[in-house]
């Protein structure tokens, strides 16, 4: 007996969490196997920044029942694979925090599993949390539900109370929880067996991708029907309408290894029944969408569209006075393959040759699918630049500009709204909902272009002292908004090549807020802090204090210095200026004037002034 089961919600609302204690629960680990907290974060991107970046599979057992589990992202930048993870389970569990309750992404997750007609379990999550309120959320879900057009059977979900931190949950509040098995009971009673028939022939939609250098592209899906073993030949369908397929060329391949799941393990398998998730592999032309079949009955199911990418950014071959210092691959070449090989299995990227070979357009999700590509490759040992993202525009049907907007959630205290309204307001958002429990903080729900929020966030964490929570996600595509406002102040750009001196730093740092600390190395053109005003600054940031009698070169003992803002991918990405690049190496996150030497700078903004006059 199998259920297929999804865990989808909001960032952070504890998804994987609980997948270690379903794990622990269920007996998946040794008696005193030492595991690490969210052991299914398994990339080191992952557990550093305690989010989940892919989807994976695991499985455990209960009473005799095998659970295959997929723990999904919760990061709207992610949310594509959610979509597609839908398509390989017979069931979902929705988990909403006990405080937050349904947040942007919570409702795209959900509307998606209504949709396709899954059954949900609700885990209204974190009840241990001070300010849990689970019986408001629980409304909230069902409003949310209602909303939906969830249909009666929908609507009839089992709620349950849990914390995925301590491995509980209840349905009755009154009761607190002791474990799991309210849970695990909860999966078996609703969700669902998987219906396929194994005696018919083989069928299989690939819903994920996972990639092995060692053996190539591995499909992982839910057998629809039949069985598969090592060694069949199996045919692989080209994307299309679901039905018979019978004049189009298809890939006839063997199948040469299949893997199940189980724990933290993929197992090796020779034969596989309908119903069972599976990883596969021996196939060339393996993609998201097609489907396996019997060779002899080549029925093709709907595939899965691909979500597609709503930003793009350039990715340069390193040409700064630097380059080559701390990456082993600089190359266009290396550089191009690496981009390239990416697309084997980051499906909702693209990438794109350029006029220049030193250039190629990458286009993602959103900036921290760009920014984790980023970090991927520079720890890789990769050097490279990336310009300032763009959106990417759609012609309407009347052959008009379209942009993308996105959904803003914002969660602040009333006293920071007024400076949250007067700071979106120029971003040519729109106030959509406002809502206020009454206990201090409101949440504001804005529809902006996707342009609007670019450099907002370091803004909105100054503004509410981080106080301030704020998501967004991809909403539709909808008219132009306009010129946009770029950023408010100047930069100062170092005027020379050295090393950063503190005696500089003591001098410029009234008026700037600096990027570099000393001992850093600097070049023209590199960008060593933002200025108070508007209006970019040439400075340098190497000077040392006039030699006196008195005292040596060098002694800065007496500068009290701030500390410089630490500029990370993600934030580097929303803020520089079309003039500007980010320069990415193993060692070093640097910005850049696109133009270096000063003097060249000036000329091209005085071209530009003529040019705008005439
Ligand atoms: N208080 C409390 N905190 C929890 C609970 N479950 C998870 N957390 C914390 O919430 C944070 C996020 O937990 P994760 O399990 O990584 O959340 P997630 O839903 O997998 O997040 P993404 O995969 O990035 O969407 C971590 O700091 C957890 O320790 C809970 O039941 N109670
Ligand atoms: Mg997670």
């Amino acid at each position: 007996m199998i259920r297929n089961l999804a865990i989808i919600a909001h960032v952070d609302h504890g998804k994987t969490t609980l997948v270690d204690q379903m794990l622990r629960q269920a007996g998946a680990f040794r008696a005193n196997q030492q595991v690490e907290e969210r052991v299914m974060d398994s990339n080191p991107l992952e557990r550093e920044r305690g989010i989940t970046i892919l989807a994976k599979n695991t499985a455990v057992r209960w009473h005799g029942t095998k659970i295959n589990i997929v723990d999904t992202p919760g990061h709207a930048d992610f949310g594509g694979e959610v979509e597609r993870i839908l398509r390989m389970v017979d069931g979902v569990l929705i988990l909403v925090d006990a405080a937050e309750g349904p947040m942007p992404q919570t409702r795209f997750v959900t509307r998606k599993a209504l949709a396709l007609g899954l059954k949900p379990i609700v885990a209204i999550n974190k009840i241990d949390r001070a300010d849990a309120e689970p019986l408001r959320v629980h409304d909230e879900v069902l409003g949310l539900f209602i909303d939906l057009e969830a249909t009666h059977d929908q609507l009839d979900a089992p709620f349950l109370y849990t914390s995925s931190r301590a491995g509980t949950a209840t349905a009755d509040l009154a009761h607190p929880g002791i474990d799991l098995k309210p849970l695990f009971q909860a999966i078996l009673d609703h969700v669902p067996e998987p219906k396929g028939d194994p005696a018919e022939p083989f069928q299989m939609l690939v819903s994920t991708l996972d990639f092995s250098n060692f053996i190539g592209r591995i499909a992982i899906g839910r057998i629809e029907r039949g069985r598969v073993k090592v060694g069949d030949e199996v045919a692989l369908l080209p994307l299309g309408e679901p039905g018979m397929v019978t004049d189009e060329p298809f890939e006839r391949n063997r199948v040469t290894r299949l893997y199940t799941f189980d724990g933290l393990h993929r197992v090796e398998v020779d034969e596989v029944p309908a119903g069972d998730i599976v990883a596969l592999s021996g196939f060339e032309t393996i993609e998201i969408g097609k489907t396996f079949t019997a060779v002899e009955h080549t029925e093709r199911l709907a595939g899965i569209a691909v979500e597609e990418p709503t930003i793009s950014a350039d990715f340069i071959v390193n040409n700064g006075p630097f380059a080559g210092r701390d990456g082993k691959y600089v190359t266009s070449r290396q550089l191009r393959d690496r981009l390239f090989k990416e697309l084997e299995r980051n499906v909702a990227l693209r990438v794109e040759p350029t006029d220049s070979p030193d250039t190629h357009t990458v286009s993602g999700r959103g900036e921290l699918h760009l920014g984790i590509l980023m970090e991927t490759m520079r720890r890789e040992g990769y050097e490279f630049q990336v310009s300032r993202p763009r959106v990417i525009t759609k012609l309407g049907p009347e052959g008009e500009r379209l942009e993308p907007y996105e959904e803003l959630t914002i969660d602040v205290p009333e006293d920071y709204m007024g400076v949250v309204m007067e700071k979106l307001g120029p971003r040519r958002s729109e106030l959509t909902e406002m809502k206020n429990p009454g206990q201090g903080t409101v949440r504001l729900t804005f529809r902006i272009p996707a342009r609007g929020l670019f450099g907002y966030r370091s803004e909105f964490l100054t503004d509410t002292r981080g106080m301030g929570m704020m998501h967004h996600r991809f909403l539709d595509y909808g008219p132009w908004a306009g010129p946009l406002a770029g950023r408010k102040r100047g930069v100062m750009v170092a005027d020379r090549e050295g090393t950063v001196v503190a005696y500089a730093l003591g001098n410029l740092q009234e008026r700037a807020q600096m990027f570099v600390a000393p001992g850093d190395l600097v070049y023209e053109g590199m960008i060593a802090g933002e200025s108070s005003r508007p209006g970019d600054m040439d400075v340098n940031v190497t000077k040392e204090k006039k030699l006196t009698n008195m005292r040596a070169s060098g002694s800065d003992e007496n500068i009290l210095l701030e500390p410089p803002r630490e500029i990370t991918l993600e934030y580097a990405l929303e803020y520089i200026e079309e003039d500007e690049l980010i320069e990415v190496t193993p060692k070093s996150i640097r910005l850049r004037k696109r133009v270096l030497q000063a003097s060249d700078r000036k000329k091209a903004a005085r071209a530009a002034r003529v040019a705008d006059a005439s």
